[in-house]
Parts: C-alpha cells; structure tokens; sequence
C-alpha cells in the first residue's frame, strides 16, 4: 500500500508570516509495524511544525530499503515533484552505492547546476512545497538528488532537529553543544566551492559559529575542536559549581520530548521555566529547590527531552543533562500516558540512560498527563504498571503527592547520627545545619552536640569535615 495525502492548504494569501509549506516523505520499512509508521510520521510532522513549517502533504511508500538513488522509487518521486514544483527525476549518473568514500568523489565530480528552470506546474500553486522532510537519515548524495528532483529544499529527520535545537538553545553550554552537533551534520554535506541558498537546507543563520557554510570542512574542523576546548573549559566551571552542591539531595526529571517534565518542574518549584507545546522546548538544565522548601532542601533539575532516532553523536552532544542525570540520587521517568506509543517512548529514554550507566540510580515512573485518560484507561494502567505514579501535571493535588512522595524517598534515607563541633571549629556550624536537619543541640565541654537527620553521605562528609 502506497498513498499520498494532502493535508490543508497554506492558510490566507502570501503574507511575510506565512509558513512555508512542507512535504514529508517516509518509507515503511518491513520491520517497522503500521502503528509504529503512523506515529513516526506524526511525530516528524511535529518536528516540522515546530521547525515553523505547515505540512501540506505526506508521500509515503512501503519499501524493502530505502532507494539507493532518491529514497522513494521513481513513480513516487514524480509525485513527491509535482507536489513541490520539480522534474521529477533524479540526474543520471547518479551514484547507486552506499560506499561513501564513492559517494563523495560522485558529488565532488559531479556539476552544480540545480533543477531550477524546467519546473512542472504543481496542480495548485498554494499547496507547493518548498521543503521536502525525510523521516530517516539520508546521505548527502540521496539528499541532493531530492533537492534536484524536487526543486525543493531537503532536509532529513536528523537535520530538523539539529536545526530545532539550534534555535532553542538558550545558555552558552547548550549553544556550543548544538553548534558541535550541527556543524557535524553540515561539514559531510557541504559541497566543494558550494554556498547556494538550496544546499544550506534550512541550516546556518545564526549561532556560536557564523556561516559555517563559508567554511571549507578543513576549516569546520578546526571550528569544531575549538568550540570543545570552550566547552571543557564551561564544563569545568559547572563541574566545581556542582561540586559545590554535591550534598544536595537531588531529582532529575527525564523523559521523551514533550512529556510535561518542565510542568511538573514548574509545578514542584515555583519557577517558571519554559513549558510549551513544542518538540525539544527545554535545551538548557534547569535546577530549583522543591518548594515548599524540605530541611536539607531537595534540589529538582529539568532537563533536555529524548526522541527516537536520534543519532548518537548528538545525544552525546547533551552532556550536561546526562550529568546531571547521572548526579541524581533519584530520576523521574516522566511519560505522557495520553500518548498510544508512549511505552516505545520511555524504551528510548531508558535505552540513552541505560548506556551512560544511569541504571544504577534509583527511579520512580511517572504517568503524567492522566486528565487526558478515561477511567478505564487509568485502571488499565494501574494493571499494567502498579508501582508508577500516575498524575497531571495540571492538577495541584497530584503535584502535592508527587512532591510527598519525592520527600519520603529522601526521608527514608536519612539516618540519625550525632556531630560534635568543637568550639575552635565553630565556623562549621552553619555548614551542618545547611546539610542536615538539627534535631537537638546541647553544649558541652567537647564542644557543642548536634543531633542530626542526613543521609549516610553527608553525615560521613560532616564527620570528615569536622576531623581535619
Ligand atoms: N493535559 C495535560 N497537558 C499537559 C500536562 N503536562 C504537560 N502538559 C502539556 O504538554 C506540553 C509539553 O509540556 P512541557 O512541560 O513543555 O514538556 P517537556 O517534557 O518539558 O518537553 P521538552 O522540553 O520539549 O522536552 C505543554 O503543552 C503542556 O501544557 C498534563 O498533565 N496534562
Ligand atoms: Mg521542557
């Protein structure tokens, strides 16, 4: 089964804030299941919206692999043109190998005049895309060869959210992480002498580098490792940041894009982090102490979302939030329940946690989003999964218990212990009364007695301290 649909037209007349129009172009392949296809297309089609783009269409083909040449087969590509206003057809001699080392002489040799000129009238001008989105990632030939059959700029599923993250990157850190990724992505497909408009796909404007496409890849290299060595030298701040407050007793919330992590970072502290109906909202980690504030406080961190797909380089790319998963005494796995695909959703999330050892944490599932589930969909729920927590986000109740329920975890791992402060040591006093909860105090000639509730770490970090 092959089908192409349109989905609306561009709304009103050609007005400057007018989205562009999109095309999305998907194969199914014959270990992805139909449920599977529908909600990777959904989602890419949200990852485009996102991106500022209204989807006009989606050109989808059951295929054993993708097309060597152009992704689709031919028929398919004919239509995915007449959709965006292109020849249809890919140049000839164009390379049918995935030997890369082949593929770049290919595009190295090969001319570069574009598709424009002989453009096919596309049955209605308002539908005609001029941005063609591939759910899987594409090698820089295939994307060129879409770019001349349609006459559209291309861009695959990888190169939409290295471009979203680019625009949302707020801190310094984020901003450097996603230039590394972003210029990894663009050096393979830059082309020799290049710098059209078509080929930047969507990519460049502004950022920690400027025009990267001006930039030969020798020189994106270079670009490349002096933004790490800025980064290292950001990174060791926060390192001594955090080893400021490594007594903290800490949360993290993690989870799939879009699951309602910022909400329920707002919610559990006050702050008004960005909370948004977007993919990747949150680039930068967040953290706040829990509020109404506990005595030692818990500090709670908000932190960039997953996605499926996504490669592994700029996965790494998200240090900071994997650090300061890793840093946790507890993870939150927050899910939106009212998403069909949510349990692949949390696999993808535990996989990229799972990798960088974060198993060893303790954790606690959260079911957000319940307000958007029948009765019955919660019971079955509750069948299915007994020892998460189930809540919205939007109800003050269920915050309340969520934030009860962090509290004992922490309570239950306080023990009682007694810290003894020398009166020639006085200066420390204020330091345990930061880490651990007073219970009782006395004086005697020792020095003066504390009777403390903390966690065996900082109980055994207070006694050290206190021992120099
Ligand atoms: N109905 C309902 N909507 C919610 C709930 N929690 C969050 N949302 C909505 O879901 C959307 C995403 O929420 P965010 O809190 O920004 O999600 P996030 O996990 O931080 O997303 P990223 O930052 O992109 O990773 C927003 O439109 C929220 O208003 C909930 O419990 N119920
Ligand atoms: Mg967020």
């Amino acid at each position: 089964m092959t089908n192409s649909r349109s989905e609306g037209r561009r709304s009103g007349a050609d007005t400057a804030a007018a989205p562009e129009a999109a095309v999305l172009v998907t194969v199914q392949l014959p270990d992805v299941t139909d449920v599977e296809h529908a909600a990777s297309v959904a989602e890419l089609r949200r990852l485009v919206h996102t991106l500022g783009h209204e989807v006009v269409a989606t050109v989808s083909q059951r295929r054993a692999a993708l097309a060597p040449a152009a992704v689709v087969g031919e028929g398919k590509l004919r239509e995915l043109a007449a959709i965006t206003g292109g020849r249809g057809e890919v140049p000839s001699a164009a390379p049918a190998k995935k030997d890369k080392a082949r593929l770049r002489r290919a595009e190295e040799a090969s001319s570069d005049d574009e598709a424009e000129g002989e453009e096919i009238e596309a049955v209605d001008p308002s539908l005609r895309a001029s941005l063609v989105v591939v759910d899987h990632e594409i090698s820089p030939s295939q994307a060129r060869n879409l770019e001349r059959a349609t006459g559209a700029d291309v861009l695959d599923r990888t190169g939409v959210i290295v471009e979203i993250l680019h625009r949302h990157a707020k801190s310094r850190q984020a901003k450097l992480e996603v230039e590394i990724a972003r210029l990894n992505y663009v050096a393979p497909r830059l082309r020799e002498g290049g710098g059209g408009d078509r080929q930047r796909g969507g990519i460049g404007g502004k950022g920690a580098g400027e025009s990267a496409l001006e930039l030969d890849r020798r020189k994106i290299r270079d670009r490349i490792a002096e933004l790490r060595e800025e980064l290292a030298s950001i990174q060791k701040e926060h390192d001594v940041r955090r080893a400021h407050r490594k007594d903290a007793r800490r949360v993290a919330l993690v989870g799939y894009t879009n699951a309602g992590k910022s909400s329920l970072m707002r919610a559990l502290t006050g702050s008004d982090v960005l909370v948004a109906d977007k993919l990747f909202a949150t680039l930068d980690t967040t953290v706040r102490a829990l509020y109404p504030e506990t005595k030692p406080r818990i500090l709670v961190s908000d932190t960039v979302g997953f996605i499926k797909k996504l490669p592994h380089d700029l996965v790494a790319s998200f240090r900071s939030t994997l650090d300061e998963a890793l840093e946790a005494s507890l993870l939150l796995y927050v899910a939106d329940a009212s998403d069909p695909t949510f349990r692949s959703q949390l696999e993808v999330t535990r996989t990229v946690l799972g990798e960088i050892g974060a198993q060893a944490v303790p954790s606690k599932l959260i079911l957000n989003k319940v307000d958007l589930l029948s009765a019955d969909g919660r019971a079955a729920l509750t069948a299915e999964m007994p020892d998460a927590l189930q809540l919205s986000a939007k109800s003050p109740g269920d915050v309340t218990a969520l934030r009860q329920a962090i509290v004992d975890f922490f309570e239950a791992a306080m023990i009682e212990a007694e810290i003894v402060v020398p009166y020639a040591k006085q200066g420390l006093v204020g330091e345990v009364f930061e880490a651990a909860r007073v219970v009782s105090e006395a004086y005697d000639e020792s020095g003066r007695r504390l009777k403390v509730l903390a966690d065996p770490v900082t109980i055994a970090r207070l006694e050290s301290l206190l021992a120099r």
